[in-house]
């Protein structure tokens, strides 16, 4: 059996906790605590240790999926998660702006650390204020879109699509690209 580790990464409420539970085939280990500092004004609960997902793949193939805390403070988290990582996707709230300089923050803090296949799964596409994909890509410092890595816009509450976010990922990681 082969045994593919993804890291879903992103923004504070981007929807990477979502995003597993959604998909996971076990019962994710719930690590949300009442939120303390400055997520507290958004969300009621954050992630503090990390969130785990499994998802059989293919026969002989399993995935299993990391999501990291969001907040900054446990960036120690993030540096165990993504070196062990086979590839990673960035999730980001198309509709908070003021979010993105933390994503290209986390990107680099990622791009020093792992040279491995990435996305980005844009999520809130279908919230008010939502940027289109390629004025994020823009926004995250993707000045060429030939030089891009894929863009796929995913609702994390939604089965069909986490699952097409999953295979794109499972692709670019089949086909070696480290962008
Ligand atoms: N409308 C909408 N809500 C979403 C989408 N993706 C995630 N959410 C919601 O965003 C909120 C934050 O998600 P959560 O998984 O806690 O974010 P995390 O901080 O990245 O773990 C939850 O209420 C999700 O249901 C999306 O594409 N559209
Ligand atoms: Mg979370």
């Amino acid at each position: 059996m082969e045994i593919m580790r993804l890291v879903v990464t992103g923004t504070v409420g981007a929807g990477k906790t979502t995003f597993i539970r959604t998909i996971s085939e076990i019962e994710v280990v719930d690590t949300d605590r009442t939120a303390t500092d400055e997520t507290a004004l958004m969300k009621r609960t954050t992630t503090v240790a990390f969130d785990f997902g499994r998802l059989q793949f293919a026969p002989d193939m399993a995935l299993h999926l990391y999501g990291t805390p969001g907040q900054s403070r446990f960036d120690f988290m993030w540096d165990i998660l993504i070196r062990k990582a086979h590839a990673y996707i960035l999730l980001v709230a198309a509709h908070r702006p003021q979010d993105f300089r933390y994503a290209r923050r986390i990107l680099s803090f990622m791009r020093q650390r792992a040279h491995i296949p990435m996305i980005i799964g844009m999520t809130h596409t279908d919230c008010e204020g939502a940027w289109a994909p390629e004025n994020v890509a823009l926004a995250l410092g993707y000045l060429d879109s030939k030089h891009q890595p894929p863009i796929v816009i995913v609702n994390a509450n939604e089965q069909g699509s986490v699952a097409q976010a999953i295979i794109a990922l499972v692709q670019h990681l089949m086909q070696g690209v480290a962008v």
